[in-house]
């Protein structure tokens, strides 16, 4: 990366920010305009594949009210926000036309969107996020990050839509062959950050960009925990993270222990452990197939999190309370405030289930 490049990608996240720099950095949710915000826990989006071939899902909700029911039990589970795709990204899936890939996606954003549900185009074509965004979709999900159509950003510029610019380096069908990096968590922080660049320079609000480290996307198992155990180094590009595990072959291997992966089925555990993970790092969203598991996972970290919050005050209060008295009692609604914080957001989570 050149100079000029590191200035641009630093005053790019300026706005954003995170909390520190280098190794230990707390990662924040910033609020994405146009997008559902959740002050004080990770997001979650729900995934609605509308493909005959995906491997988590792959024609369950190829019928559009099939889809369009399923993301709206999703909602119903506690999703914030669905992602629909009609594409398969799994290794070695081969390109599906435009045309079909809209006809696939198209009736289904446009009825979660008509039903006030915040929707996601999972795509790598201009063509299909453009139509996508005029039927009511509120999130380009790009998992090429402009790469497989440089048009494709220029949607979301023009129409101002959030863009998620996920890691990425060739299409599926070969894609396992480019997994060789030097050291992944640079390198994958480093091409992120090319990207970043780029968009940028292409006239993209940096308010309304979102990072992914696009696990299992040209990475193996080893690359994908080393991404999952540095997502603080990746939230130095100071943008909201996505992240995507669910049900991914990596997850199956360990729920095995052997070379031969646990069916999808059975990795769903293992997901809400790193959901759970993700989350208590800072992380603004997941990407997941099953959402109230999920969703009671994030519930738990952001209760945690407020107790650490509440704790910390409490603590410094009960040091002050030495000398003024008083204090002890102040903190002590402000740590109970913020508890019943978290509490309402579990109530808001059971209210929706
Ligand atoms: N993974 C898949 C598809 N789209 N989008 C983002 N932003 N991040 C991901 O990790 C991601 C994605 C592949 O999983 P699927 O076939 O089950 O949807």
């Amino acid at each position: 990366m050149t100079a000029a490049s590191k200035t641009s990608v630093a005053e790019g996240s300026v706005p954003r920010g995170v909390v520190g720099q280098g190794t230990g950095a707390r990662l924040r949710r910033p609020p994405v305009p146009g997008l559902p915000a959740a002050p004080g826990r990770c997001l979650v989006m729900g995934v609605v594949n509308v493909t005959p071939d995906s491997f988590s899902d792959g024609g369950r909700w190829m019928d559009p009210d099939a889809a369009i029911a399923h993301g709206l039990a999703l909602v119903a589970e506690g999703a914030d926000l669905i992602d629909v795709g009609g594409e398969s990204t799994r290794p070695g899936a081969v390109r599906v036309d435009g045309e079909e890939e809209l006809r696939r996606v198209l009736p289904v954003v446009r009825a979660l969107a008509q039903a006030g549900v915040p929707v996601s185009v999972d795509t790598m074509r201009a063509s299909t996020a453009r139509a996508a965004v005029d039927a009511g979709a509120v999130l380009v999900n790009d998992v090429s990050g402009g790469l497989a159509d440089p048009g494709l950003p220029l949607v979301a510029r023009d129409t101002g839509t959030a863009y998620v610019v996920m890691h990425w380096r060739g299409h599926s069908v070969g894609m396992q062959q480019r997994a060789i990096y030097a050291d992944v968590v640079r390198d994958v922080r480093d091409e992120l950050a090319g990207r970043v660049e780029a968009l940028l320079a292409q006239g993209l609000d940096p308010e309304r960009l979102v990072v992914d480290p696009g696990l299992g996307f040209s990475k193996t198992a080893e690359h994908n925990w080393a991404l999952l155990a540095h997502l603080d180094v990746l939230a130095d590009l100071g943008y909201p993270l996505l992240v995507g595990a669910s049900r991914k072959r990596f997850l199956g291997a360990l729920v095995s222990g052997t070379d031969q992966p646990a069916p999808v089925h059975e990795r769903e555990s293992a997901t809400v452990a790193v959901t759970a993970l993700a989350a208590s790092a800072g992380v603004w969203a997941v990407r997941v197939h099953s959402v109230r598991d999920n969703r009671a996972a994030v519930a738990v970290a952001a209760a945690i999190e407020a107790a650490a919050a509440a704790g910390a005050s409490g603590a410094a209060a009960s040091m002050s309370s030495a000398s003024t008295g008083s204090a002890s009692v102040s903190s002590a609604s402000t740590g109970s405030a913020s508890v019943s914080s978290a509490t309402t957001g579990s109530a808001r989570m059971s209210g929706q289930t």
